[in-house]
């Protein structure tokens, strides 16, 4: 533990150390108390072979292949890649370097946004350790590797009950080379509702001190001055601001004039004016077709002088065409993902996009059989988290209607079955796109998305159309997002919320027209860490204290989770989500080096309490743990 103690240490991460930083730092000599980890381990196996997986259905655990490795020459030099580059020439000399790049450059999304979209966050990060050496070996070109941030931070506390930091830490050491890219929300950090200043700077600052290179930071109503401060924060670490403007709308449609050319020219003149090192273009829908991108891409370059980065979806079956459009007009940086975890909703395919470009004089200098490799790891992934996916089996064409981003096509899917409008899913859509008209055409994207879904379920549901919201406003109870939006909560959207439908939803309630962060008491981090020791009964570290500042109650419920079965994030993937079959013998390495074998003997039937025994083995000796039936 003194060990873990220290190489988790903010210090020690970020290499701002000496010799005197163990003597100062008593903290680290708080070891954990000595828990009987084995049983721990075992309670959750039985309760998850009994009782299912929360929010999946229980079923019998399925068979899968072994996911398949690159064979590698790990004792090779590690190759060297941008990390370096930032490291050497800091963020501004980063940006003339990129700008100085013939190639068009990749950023790889597979390990963030990929699964995002397509598998609801669920990869969990024993499976993305794995394959995070042989991608940086394999892959030392790429600018980028987005690999934290958006909602992998509060689902890995939520669902897959892990520690986002560790993830952070782990893969960091698998991979030196290639710089590691967040996605940030601004002053949502990565929430869903704007958080006091003091805490979007510490969040910032224990990320770049945890491993993040480029900040991509976007305002869910492309509002700038609520992005300042973030960007600012990016900049004091010394790391890479790269300031998003979200894509909406259609350039191309002449009717549509709010999100024009000289909209979108204008907001990025001020990102760079404020600051950013890179021009993010965030289509968080896929809506930027082939040709708007050609004729976006060509504006910008001669409006701004900073290198320009392309993130878009693949939704419509668009997404190599736009890329390639892009790079004609001379986009720097696109985002791409591993061929298996592309397409659809999530990013286009690296290999799709390299052939594509056969024979352009940009195309990115990638090795192909390299992503090829790595593909056949993902493929059998992936198939871990079927019980994720998201039903969407073509492309599909009809998001350039309803503008639904990416990661929320399925999340909402989810949550319409869940209120009983699984039947009503096309008028869900329709809904989604009537009420972005009704707030004035919205930038669509978390959390803002959020709360459009929220009010077209809301409608769908009481069977409200938009003139009974004008003619019955006063006696709904609109959801609370949607109350909080016209509140100003989530900053300012461009041209205002329509007066009419703000005064309908705030009955009386007065909107705020500052940024909310100034609204909003700092946070007392000398206070919540002393609060967190006595809570956690365990040396605290910076990453708790902000965790818990973001999610008090994910964070709390993430360590209850863990003070009753331990740390879970040891178990294969098959055996986290199903449990075992009786009979079946897994291997945990519980530390390095220290590996249990557990194997499922047999299971009692269920007692008048409701409990069950179960029996294992663990290293060859009997062992029994006690569950409760919860079917
Ligand atoms: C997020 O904020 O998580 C997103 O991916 C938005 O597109
Ligand atoms: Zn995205």
């Amino acid at each position: 533990p003194f060990l873990e103690n220290v190489i988790l240490h903010e210090k020690f991460v970020s290499g701002a150390y000496n010799t005197t930083f163990i003597d100062q730092t008593p903290e680290l000599f708080v070891f954990p108390k000595r828990k009987d980890r084995g049983t721990k381990m075992l309670t959750y196996i039985g309760h998850t072979t009994v009782n299912g997986f929360e929010g999946l259905d229980k079923k019998k655990k399925p068979s899968f292949e072994k996911p398949r490795l690159p064979k590698l020459k790990y004792s090779e030099e590690m190759p060297k890649g941008t990390k370096q580059i930032l490291d050497e020439k800091g963020p501004d000399g980063l940006a003339e370097w990129l700008k100085d790049q013939k190639e068009v450059l990749l950023t790889d999304t597979t390990f963030r946004d990929a699964h995002q979209s397509l598998l609801a966050t669920r990869i969990r990060t024993k499976d993305l350790v794995q394959i995070a050496e042989p991608t940086a070996r394999l892959l030392p070109e790429l600018f980028s590797v987005e690999m934290w941030g958006g909602a992998t931070f509060d689902v890995s506390y939520r669902f897959l009950k892990e520690d986002p930091w560790e993830r952070l830490l782990k893969l960091r050491e698998k991979m030196p080379n290639v710089m590691f890219q967040m996605l940030l929300r601004a002053s949502n950090a990565v929430g869903y509702k704007n958080y006091p200043d003091n805490l979007v700077r510490e969040f910032v600052k224990q990320s770049a001190n945890a491993g993040i290179d480029v900040f991509r930071i976007f305002d869910s109503l492309n509002w700038v001055e609520g992005m300042t401060l973030a960007i600012d924060a990016a900049r004091e670490n010394n790391k890479v601001a790269e300031a998003a403007m979200c894509y909406t709308g259609d350039i191309l449609d002449s009717k549509r004039t709010k999100y024009n050319l000289a909209y979108y020219t204008k907001l990025a003149k001020e990102l760079e004016g404020a600051g950013a090192h890179v021009l993010g273009i965030k289509d968080m829908a896929g809506l930027l077709k082939p040709e708007a991108a050609y004729q976006l891409i060509s504006a910008l370059k001669e409006t701004i002088n900073i290198p320009i980065h392309l993130h878009t979806h693949d939704t419509s079956g668009n997404g190599i065409f736009t890329y390639a459009r892009a790079v004609e007009a001379g986009v720097d940086v696109v985002d791409v993902a591993s061929g298996p975890m592309a397409g659809l909703t999530s990013q286009p395919s690296a290999t799709s996009l390299y052939y594509a470009l056969e024979g352009n004089k940009r195309k990115p200098t990638i090795q192909v059989e390299s992503y090829e490799k790595l593909g056949h790891y993902w493929e059998d992934v992936r198939n871990y988290y079927k019980d994720f996916e998201s039903g969407m089996v073509s492309p599909h064409s009809e998001v350039y209607e309803h503008e639904m981003p990416g990661g929320q096509y399925s999340n909402l899917r989810q949550q319409a079955k869940a209120v009983g409008l699984e039947s009503r899913w096309d008028e869900v859509k329709k809904m989604y796109r009537r009420v972005n008209d009704m707030f004035g055409d919205l930038v669509k994207v978390t959390p803002s998305s959020k709360v459009v879904g929220d009010m077209a379920l809301f409608m769908v549901q009481n069977n409200l159309t938009e003139d009974d919201i004008y003619e019955r406003g006063e006696s709904l109870d609109f959801p609370d997002s949607v109350i909080e939006l016209a509140q100003g909560y989530l900053g300012q959207p461009y041209q205002g919320f329509p007066q009419e439908l703000q005064r309908i939803i705030l009955k009386g309630r007065e909107p705020i027209t500052v940024r909310p962060g100034e609204l909003l008491d700092p946070v007392n981090f000398t206070e919540l860490k002393e609060t967190l020791f006595k809570q956690l009964d365990r040396q605290v570290t910076s990453f708790d204290i902000v965790s818990h500042a973001l999610y008090p109650k994910v964070f709390m419920d993430y360590h209850r989770f863990y003070e009753t079965y331990g740390d879970m994030s040891v178990l294969n993937t098959p055996t986290f989500f199903y449990g075992m079959k009786l009979g079946e013998e897994i291997e945990v390495e519980i530390e390095q080096g220290k590996t249990l074998i557990v194997k499922l003997i047999s299971m009692g039937e269920p007692q008048l309490d409701g409990t069950r025994v179960i029996y294992f083995e663990l290293n060859g000796q009997p062992r029994e743990v006690i569950v409760k039936d919860e079917n």
